[in-house]
């Protein structure tokens, strides 16, 4: 399988993070992606390709403009409006407050295109993001030229990103984008299979109303986990989107034969679908190991999930989400993608 790497992904780099209200030393770092390029090589998995640019098209498709306008020049205004260092939201129109109007106050706006304070917008991050973007449009091209399955290694992740805000280290929603532009280059139904610990939110919200994109996802039940405020079983889509939205959320320390179940309940679900493509949103952080995260995958695991998703059949691409172990993260991805590979 070959992999399209974001080398720009350096570009991103907090020291801190907000988490449970304290700051401390931030979990999605460079090294992540560093460990994960040196197991695929050491793997022997395939080429590894730069990321050829798409432009900025395909972003608008799935974001909204004024959106992408802020976050490119987001750490220019924190800057010229007397901040150093990394920029944090500190509020937030919740129930009761608009959103509609946009604010001229930067700090306000930094509310407004927000999920949480647990996202440092760096000097690097919107470059490391559109690169990111385009590493996936990339990857996207390969499989619709006929490979079976490619592998977009990039960070920051995206799944938590909305149309209009970020949130949860993401900037740029990787799988949302690709799978428009997998739409939009005349393939009829494209799934979305989000295994990465956490609620693909961002991810669901863009396709909640449609029938042509189905989401489904295994994750920490949001009841403790982030991002708690959706990801329940209920949320089974919307409008022309009921019936193409289905959460597995599932308790923490669950069993891996639990989680195994699981993910044939939602390949069940995607089987009965008929998609032209999955995307696969890969997050290793349910790691046993993992050190914000409760679920109990390890090796054997990673290469039985990559094993069960090449058994779907499906054109496949993987686009690398979260995973905080960082020593741990290469050999668990890597694991993955050569169990699809052996299958
Ligand atoms: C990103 B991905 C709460 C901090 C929570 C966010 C975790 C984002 C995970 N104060 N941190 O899904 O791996
Ligand atoms: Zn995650």
């Amino acid at each position: 399988m070959q992999t399209v790497y974001n080398a720009s992904h350096t570009a991103h780099a907090a020291t801190h993070e907000f988490f449970r209200g304290r700051l401390v030393p931030a979990f999605e770092i460079p090294a992540r992606a560093d460990y994960i390029l040196q197991a695929v090589q050491t793997a022997g998995l395939g080429e590894v390709l730069a990321p050829v640019d798409h432009g900025r098209a395909p972003l608008e498709r799935v974001h909204a403009t004024r959106y992408l306008n802020f976050v490119e020049g987001a750490h220019a205004e924190w800057l010229a409006t007397g901040g150093d260092g990394d920029a944090f939201p500190a509020v937030w129109p919740v129930r009761s407050l608009r959103s509609d109007v946009e604010p001229a106050s930067f700090a306000a706006r930094m509310g407004l295109y927000s999920m949480d304070s647990g996202t440092p917008l760096t000097a690097g991050s919107w470059a490391a993001a559109y690169a990111g973007a385009q590493a996936s449009l990339t990857a996207l091209d390969l499989v619709l030229g006929g490979q079976r399955a490619a592998y977009c290694l990039t960070r920051p992740p995206g799944h938590h990103a909305g149309a209009d805000f970020f949130g949860g280290y993401c900037f740029i929603n990787n799988a949302a984008v690709a799978a428009q532009a997998a739409r939009d280059a005349g393939l009829a139904r494209v799934a979305i299979l989000d295994v990465d610990y956490h609620h693909g939110n961002g991810t669901q919200a863009i396709f909640y109303d449609r029938a042509d994109v189905f989401f489904a996802s295994l994750h920490g039940d949001p009841r403790t986990e982030y991002p708690f405020f959706l990801g329940h079983a209920d949320e089974t889509g919307a409008g022309e989107g009921v019936g193409f939205n289905a959460n597995f959320p599932l308790p923490v320390g669950v069993a891996n034969d639990d989680w195994f179940a699981a993910l044939d309940v939602a390949l069940a679900r995607l089987t009965a679908y008929q998609p032209d493509l999955l995307i696969v949103s890969l997050g290793v952080d349910t790691y046993g190991g993992d050190p914000i995260s409760h679920f109990k995958l390890d090796e054997p695991e990673f290469r039985r999930m990559g094993e069960r998703i090449a058994r779907f059949g499906a054109p496949t691409l993987f686009l690398q989400e979260g995973g905080y172990a960082t020593e741990a993260i290469g050999r668990n991805v890597v694991a993955v993608l050569a169990g699809f590979e052996g299958a």
